[in-house]
């Protein structure tokens, strides 16, 4: 069987390059460049990953069928498994009308690879492919979505199905368990609102800064007395886990005893998420895939749009469970999966066999809990200080962001770097927000320390998106590691879309 496939193998490596030398000669005789997606040097290989974006049916729910445009057919993508510092090659097909941007969420590549327009990243284009190469790091618990921007769009961007899981492995895993488990939350059939207030009551601490809140409340109420109404959000129709509705996806099968690790990605283009398992604690022991400096058992998991957590479930108290959003409404649409323990149903009545929701007491999520609050960063070389405010309703009906009074460009038109890093140097940003919705801030290509939160200093807690609450500060710090053009946005899609967003380069 070896001489057969090393035969084949030989048969395609020279099918290759037949193919390769026919095109050359071909656009010698024509005059012609060659095609994207024809063979070019080094592409005589299999890649090790191939990813196909296409437009499919996805069954949510039995006979609730949607179309989304997706990764190979399936919600959520295939689960990528790289090993740290192991160079990979990744082959992008795209087989919509519509050029796109994979971005590799959380990790330290090369902008020719991120995946982000603004940074430069080519296109993958619309009935084309394109091939990329890069060395997978840090390890850990990242994702790959699109990085398009939808603006009115939502059969767009994020909005539709294209997110997957990540996962880099490391030489040594922490901590102690017995399998593995990936949730990807997301929402499908968005539609848009009227304005609406987005809970917030659920982070700690919950102080706000007079002045950015006298500020974006003053700037609201002249908007709304000019008659304007509020800006545009959108809601959705159905929630899934792992692109299953709640009771119409496969159980969690688990056996008393067992410690269960969950990696729970928020795949939401809009929304905050929480997730509780009745009668059971979370072991929380990363954040955006990287370990915390203080493991912490909480009772119930806040994630922002894009944030990720890895926590461990001891398997202690049998029954059959929903493990679920918070919100009520949210998770009798879907936002939720079952947790069945074995034997469960032979051991107890037929009653208790229906799949159980006990809403937990109210828990505040406090970042600090997950650091180090005895410890001080290391000061240090410059700080930026970013406003972020709100423009109700200003473009068509839709709310415009800006970082220090500039909005990037809501056309595909690309925007000068605002901010200079020289490379080596480690920078403060200070985030104030002066509008009153919470903000997953994400900086690409480079991972970030929290400072501080509402003024509660802390250390160790290394992240890639943080959420800001309404009228509240945080400061993050970086180290300039990674050269070359950086995106720093907010993640929620409609503020990103909408001019929140801006960019880094280095000296
Ligand atoms: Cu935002």
């Amino acid at each position: 069987m070896n001489d057969c496939s090393e035969s084949r193998r030989q048969f395609l490596k020279s099918a290759g390059l037949a193919a390769s030398g026919l095109l050359l000669r071909s656009s010698h005789v024509v005059g012609q460049t060659e095609p994207q997606g024809a063979f070019s040097p080094g592409e005589d290989t299999p890649p090790d990953y191939t990813i196909r974006i296409a437009t499919t049916p996805i069954e949510i729910a039995p006979n609730r069928i949607i179309s989304a445009t997706t990764y190979n057919g399936q919600f959520p993508g295939p689960l990528l498994r790289f090993k740290e510092g192991r160079p990979v090659t990744v082959d992008i097909y795209n087989d919509t009308g519509i050029p796109e941007q994979l971005h590799w969420h959380g990790q330290m590549v090369g902008t020719d690879v991120d995946g982000a327009a603004e940074e430069g990243t080519p296109y993958v284009p619309a009935h084309g492919k394109r091939r990329i190469t890069f060395t997978p790091r840090p390890a850990g618990f990242r994702f790959y979505h699109t990085h398009n921007r939808a603006g009115a769009d939502l059969y767009a961007g994020q909005y539709s199905g294209q997110v997957g899981p990540v996962y880099i492995e490391a030489k040594s895993e922490p901590g102690q368990y017995d399998r593995e488990v990936f949730l990807t939350l997301k929402e499908f059939e968005p539609t848009f609102s009227r304005g609406g207030d987005m809970a917030q009551d659920f982070l700690s601490p919950s102080t706000k800064v007079k002045e950015l809140e006298e500020q974006g409340e003053s700037a609201m109420k002249v908007s709304l007395a000019k008659g304007m109404p509020h800006g545009y959000e959108v809601g959705y129709a159905s929630f899934t886990i792992n692109g299953r509705m709640l009771h119409h996806g496969e159980p969690i099968r688990v056996k008393q005893g067992e410690r269960v690790m969950f990696h729970v990605l928020n795949g939401s283009a809009t929304e905050i998420r929480s997730l509780a398992l009745p009668g059971h604690t979370f072991e929380v022991i990363a954040m955006d895939g990287n370990p915390l400096p203080t493991p912490t058992r909480v009772p119930v998991l806040w994630l922002g749009t894009a944030e990720r957590i890895s926590a461990i479930v001891h398997m202690d108290h049998p029954g059959t469970w929903i493990m679920g959003d918070l919100d009520n409404d949210d998770r009798r649409h879907g936002m939720g999966i079952v947790v069945e323990y074995a034997n469960a149903r032979a051991s107890v009545s037929a009653a208790a066999t229906k799949a159980q929701w006990i809403a937990p007491a109210p828990y505040r999520w406090n970042y600090a809990r997950f650091a180090n609050t005895s410890a001080n960063v290391p000061a240090p070389d410059e700080t930026f200080e970013m406003k972020f405010e709100k423009q109700n309703a200003a473009l068509n009906g839709f709310n415009r962001w800006t970082i220090n009074g500039v909005a990037y460009p809501d056309s595909n038109e690309m925007a000068a770097p605002a901010y200079h890093l020289e490379e080596g140097k480690r920078y403060r940003i200070r985030l104030r927000n002066a509008s009153d919705d919470i903000h997953p801030i994400h900086l690409h290509r480079h991972t970030f320390e929290v400072a501080s939160y509402a003024g509660q200093n802390m250390s160790g807690l290394m992240k890639d998106v943080v959420m800001l609450g309404g009228y509240q500060e945080a400061e993050i710090h970086f180290v300039a590691n990674n050269p070359g053009l950086t995106l720093f946005h907010c993640h929620q899609q409609l503020h990103m879309d909408f001019g929140f967003m801006t960019l880094f380069d280095y000296k």
